[in-house]
């Protein structure tokens, strides 16, 4: 098969016409936030020519050959929008990002509901590439741009009560076809400790490869956990809670015995309905070994210490 490279993509080939020049200036009002902090890094150069290679990385991207960008794009799990692979690609117009705002509350010194703009503005953007691997028997090699959800969070101050995060979707049935059935608690609802949270991995994605997140990916502020199955990746984050109790998730409430809070990639834990052993990376056609951890135990396993992970799963 052949399989064409990113740079050889134009986000147009993909996105209809008005919804990618609306990207293209979001990209560059952006840029205009993220200007004298980061210039010279800027993640989103606004210019679809730009390579992967021209702007920072992070000292945790992996080498490792990247999923296409149709794929990344097209085979989703959004379920706001449909539960078939692809209708969230196709329904994307049906989420409104704009205006976007997003509320932090709970157990931190200043809550408050910032526009998404005010939330972005002190944060100078990283490229940072990363491998999410999605739950069930997929994976993906994406290339996040995003910044560290710790910095955010630190900005609220957590208080000392805090010990879990909440995370939010957007709930909006008049507009989001999915959410007039009950196939999950809306709105998505996602959940990190806050050790977990606070962890430099853990990143808040405001886009992938140079452009803006596309819609089916979770605009336009979706957390990414690297060491998590993707269920985890709450999409169209509205609220962010700091908890001193577990908060609830909405795969663990659709089916606790399935999906345990954490949810980390775990080989030795299968999946009641089948083993996690092994996945399937999209574009590739033989199975690989599922490593622990998605590969970042030497990161994050220590956060686990003393915790049985059959049971905690
Ligand atoms: N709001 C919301 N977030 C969501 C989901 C969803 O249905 N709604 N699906 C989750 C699941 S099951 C997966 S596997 C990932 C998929 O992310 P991707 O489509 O970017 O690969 O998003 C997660 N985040
Ligand atoms: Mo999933």
């Amino acid at each position: 098969m052949l399989i064409k490279r990113p740079t050889d993509i134009s986000p147009a080939e993909v996105t209809p016409e008005p919804l990618y020049r609306r990207r293209r200036e979001f990209i560059r009002d952006l840029g205009w936030l993220g200007a004298g902090a980061a210039l010279a890094t800027l993640p989103f150069p606004g210019r679809a020519e730009a390579r992967l290679g021209d702007v920072a990385r992070s000292p945790f991207s992996t080498d490792e050959e990247l999923t296409d960008y149709k794929a990344v794009t097209t085979y989703n799990n959004f379920y706001e929008l449909g539960t078939d692979k692809g209708d969230p690609a196709r329904n994307a117009a049906m989420l409104k990002t704009e205006p976007w705002s997003v509320t932090v509350d709970g157990e931190v010194a200043q809550p408050a509901t910032l526009p998404l703009e005010e939330l972005l503005a002190p944060h100078p953007l990283e490229q940072r590439i990363y491998r999410l691997r999605c739950v069930e028997a997929w994976s993906m090699v994406i290339p996040w741009i995003g910044f560290p959800l710790a910095d955010l969070l630190k900005r609220f101050g957590p208080t000392a009560r805090a010990k879990y995060v909440a995370f939010t979707s957007i709930h909006d049935p008049a507009n989001l076809p999915g959410q007039l059935f009950s196939i999950l608690e809306w709105p998505y609802s996602e959940g990190l400790r806050l050790d977990e949270a606070l962890h430099p991995l853990t990143l808040l994605a405001v886009g992938l490869y140079d452009e803006v997140l596309p819609a089916q990916n979770g605009a336009p502020l979706r957390l990414v956990v690297p060491w998590k199955y993707g269920f985890k990746s709450a999409k169209s984050i509205v609220r962010i809670t700091l908890t001193e109790a577990q908060p609830r998730t909405a795969w663990n409430t659709q089916a606790p015995r399935e999906y345990g809070f954490y949810s980390n990639v775990n080989p030795d834990v299968p999946h009641p309905r089948w083993s996690q052993r092994s996945e399937r990376r999209i574009g590739e056609f033989f199975r690989r070994d599922t490593l622990p951890f998605n590969g970042y135990a030497d990161q994050v396993a220590g956060l686990y210490a003393g915790m049985d992970l059959k049971k905690q799963f």
